[in-house]
């Protein structure tokens, strides 16, 4: 039998379809924004030029603006919906209209590490300018007052799409659409462990608004129904800008790296404004209302991934008492949540991107133990199940689609151990 180290650089090498790669075969057929992330720093560790054209082939759909869409559809294929002609977006190659959360920055600068050749630093140089633009279209499309939180337009955004944090704000999305739903995922996975058909509407008539305002980022902003400060998001582009920082010392000027460092300590402050004492968790806030979710998900770890440590100790101790809810951590909502469902993608399962992450934060923040059980408990369910999309948080059970990009990019990473 093959071991599972090699199993996970076969699935990267078999998702690959030309210097760019899949999540997973079929069920998403086009390069992920943040998946492409994690599966550079995964490539990164037996293959540094496809870590590199990873990287670069997502930047081949960023918007002149800065924006780095969710999805660039590189091949037409019919297995997924929405495909380009939902978007409406003549681009070459054709894109989504919105983001994801920014990993990317965090992944380049790994791959420099891997790669400290002079070739490696050449490629860097040359994807250097294009990780600025993007870190100034978050701040210029979705914080335009600098307030130091990014506005999230569209659960698709969160990457944590039907999550029970974005229910209520999701509330005043109507249903309506003009666009005919036509999914595909329920065909490739069990409807059970998808979001609803009321969820899809939502999205699309989400998708329809940005349409009508022209993709324009000013007037999304305004149009849209629903408006959040997702803690996920906000916490990676924290952590993404302080690795664009430590490349801007060496590929930018001194006045992109205060430009940098200026957004940085606002971001850091305002971070600190989504922490929540009584509930003892970071929670997003809904930006129309203006007022806190009171949702606590694997989410509200993430900024220990930024390096903020205030809270580290308090955060390790939630995870201790989930922890005896539940046999694997991290849980995507609160085991103790009544909107908790193991099974229903980002209602309760657990993702190993985002466990890395956690563990990663922990472990950076000083909370060790707690990082080697977030990442032992990673490790072994994907050595009890394989590949999986994500996990059944009770029982372990892989779940979504098998033989997943990230989540074997997440096996490699862990291989090599947390960072010091
Ligand atoms: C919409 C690819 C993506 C991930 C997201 C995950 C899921 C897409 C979908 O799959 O979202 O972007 O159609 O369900 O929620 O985090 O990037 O793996």
């Amino acid at each position: 039998m093959m071991d599972r180290s090699e199993a996970a650089r076969q699935i990267l090498r078999d998702n690959d379809r030309g210097g760019y790669t899949v999540p997973t075969d079929r069920l998403y057929p086009f390069q992920w924004n943040w998946d492409s992330a994690f599966v550079a720093m995964g490539f990164a560790s037996f293959d540094l030029a496809r870590a590199w054209s990873e990287i670069g082939c997502l930047l081949r759909g960023q918007w002149e603006d800065g924006m780095i869409p969710q999805i660039v559809f590189h091949a037409p294929s019919d297995d997924y919906f929405p495909g380009p002609g939902v978007w409406g977006i003549r681009r070459d190659p054709p894109t989504s209209g919105i983001t994801q959360p920014p990993v990317l920055a965090t992944a380049a600068r790994r791959v420099l590490a891997a790669d400290a050749t002079a070739e490696g630093e050449a490629r860097m140089a040359a994807i250097y300018p294009r990780l600025r633009d993007s870190h100034r279209w978050w701040a210029a499309a979705r914080d335009p007052g600098g307030t130091g939180l990014v506005a999230t337009l569209h659960p698709w955004e969160t990457g944590m799409d039907n999550s029970p944090a974005w229910d209520r704000a999701l509330d005043r999305v109507p249903t309506g659409t003009r666009t005919a739903i036509r999914r595909r995922d329920t065909s490739h996975v069990d409807p059970a462990f998808r979001p609803r058909a009321i969820d899809y509407q939502r999205f699309i008539h989400l998708v329809e608004v940005f349409r009508d305002a022209g993709w324009n980022p000013a007037r999304m902003l305004a149009a849209s129904p629903f408006r959040v400060a997702d803690v996920g998001t906000n916490a990676i582009l924290l952590r993404a800008e302080k690795d664009l920082l430590h490349l801007a010392s060496r590929f930018g000027t001194p006045e992109e790296a205060s430009e940098i460092a200026t957004r940085i300590a606002r971001m850091e402050t305002a971070l600190e404004h989504l922490w929540d004492d009584a509930r003892g968790h970071y929670l997003p806030r809904d930006l129309i209302s203006g007022e806190a979710i009171p949702f606590r998900g694997s989410a509200g770890f993430l900024p220990l991934f930024a390096g903020q440590a205030r809270h580290a100790a308090a955060l390790a101790t939630r995870l201790e008492e989930w922890g005896r809810r539940v046999k694997a951590l991290v849980p995507s909502t609160d085991p103790g949540d009544p909107l908790f469902e193991p099974l229903r993608y980002w209602r309760g399962p657990v993702w190993a991107v985002v466990n890395w992450m956690i563990a990663e934060g922990l472990h950076r923040c000083g909370e060790t133990a707690m990082a080697a059980r977030v990442a032992g408990d990673t490790r072994d369910l994907i050595a009890a199940e394989g590949f999986s999309e994500y996990f059944d948080p009770i029982t372990g059970q892989g779940i979504g689609g098998g033989t997943f990009s990230w989540t074997a990019a997440i096996w490699l990473l862990l291989e090599e151990g947390m960072a010091s």
